[in-house]
């Protein structure tokens, strides 16, 4: 049982080592929400997974900060509930703004397991003890700096490549790399950058045996992406386009995309990602976790659902150095030799939150308890 009694939003800046672009833009600084749960017993951290600008998905932070301060945290707080579970049945009447509402549904899941003394992953039935991971790169301004970065992810041994593709900057890059790695697991990601008819460019980069093409079309398509998926061999991947579990059943039917990427946010926390893993792992879909540029807490929750038995290709899930100098907990996750992640073991998400960095880095807080 959980009887919210207080809620702590925080907005941190927080710069990123090198700038990140894809075919929407370019991101040099995050705004990250933090959200701090607390019962009479027990503690638990959710990240906000909006970026700062509404370009990958409709939501943004500042959005999110409004979803979450006006409606969602005045709709828990002071409720008991039995479990995280129940979360998302009370914030469903919120339309869309998932990246807002998981933010407090994913930290309610690490209150229960800590509560409970059991890491979050072994709370959601994880399967895995460690994740295998791979890395995405953003696009660069020359194929060398490209190879440069891809050389670099391989020899830290990286599991699978993703490189951001965009209207130009697709086959050749591609082509380059395919011709230095020609069995490594790459993969391409557009952001929605391209058009059905765009068809014979996606008949070219068929020929380079690409794990999957993620997100060629339209944002919140699924018609065209299953008329470009039986004309390629390629598999399609989608993650823009799918924001829950019927989402993922409807896009299956149709044959829109062969692969999932879930992403807690997108889809609105653990209760939609585990239906989708039901779902997915009954009708024969692999499925990978997506990032979204997450500091510590954020990946930490992203670790936890890496571990569900669907989720059985590597995913966005990297060593927290290629993105911050300083992260959000400690010790800050890092990668084996071998490209995984080895999972912790420690209740909840299983880091410690570095508060002396946290509070350098937050640039507003607002406290919301029990009238
Ligand atoms: O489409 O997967 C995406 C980052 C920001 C917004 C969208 C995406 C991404 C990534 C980065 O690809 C994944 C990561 O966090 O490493
Ligand atoms: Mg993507």
């Amino acid at each position: 049982m959980i009887l919210l009694k207080s809620v702590e939003l925080r907005e941190m800046h927080m710069p990123l080592v090198h700038p990140f672009e894809t075919s929407f833009g370019r991101t040099t600084l995050r705004r990250i929400i933090l959200l701090t749960a607390r019962s009479a017993d027990a503690v638990g951290y959710g990240e906000c997974t909006a970026s700062e600008d509404p370009l990958y998905g409709s939501e943004t932070t500042e959005t999110a900060w409004h979803i979450l301060s006006d409606f969602a945290i005045p709709w828990l707080i002071g409720r008991t509930i039995e479990s995280a579970a129940d979360c998302a049945g009370i914030l469903r009447p919120i339309r869309g703004n998932r990246m807002a509402t998981a933010t407090l549904e994913t930290a309610l899941w690490d209150l229960e397991a800590r509560q409970k003394c059991v890491p979050l992953h072994r709370l959601i039935g994880g399967v895995r003890e460690e994740i295998p991971c791979g890395v995405s790169i953003g696009i660069q301004a020359s194929i060398s700096d490209l190879l440069a970065k891809v050389r670099r992810e391989v020899s830290d041994g990286y599991r699978r490549v993703k490189i951001k593709i965009k209207p130009g900057w697709e086959v050749e890059p591609i082509k380059e790399i395919r011709s230095e790695f020609p069995d490594l697991p790459l993969m391409a990601d557009a952001n929605s950058a391209f058009q059905l008819s765009d068809l014979p460019l996606f008949e070219r980069l068929d020929e380079f045996g690409l794990m999957m093409i993620e997100q060629p079309l339209a944002h919140d398509d699924i018609v065209d992406h299953a008329k470009l998926q039986q004309r390629i061999r390629t598999p399609v991947c989608l993650d823009e386009s799918i924001s829950s579990a019927d989402d993922a059943r409807k896009a299956i039917e149709l044959g829109s995309c062969r692969i999932i990427n879930v992403k807690l946010g997108r889809v609105g926390g653990y209760f939609e990602a585990l239906e989708i893993n039901d779902y997915c792992s009954r009708n024969g879909v692999p499925l990978w976790c997506g990032g979204m540029l997450e500091s510590g807490v954020g990946r930490a929750h992203n670790i936890a659902l890496s571990t569900l038995s669907g989720f059985t290709l590597p995913g966005d899930v990297s060593a927290s150095r290629r993105y911050y100098e300083e992260d959000t907990v400690r010790p800050p996750g890092a990668v084996t030799r071998g490209g995984t992640i080895l999972v912790t073991q420690s209740p909840g998400i299983g880091y410690h939150l570095d508060w002396d960095r946290i509070e350098r880095a937050t640039v507003r807080k607002q406290e919301f308890g029990v009238s």
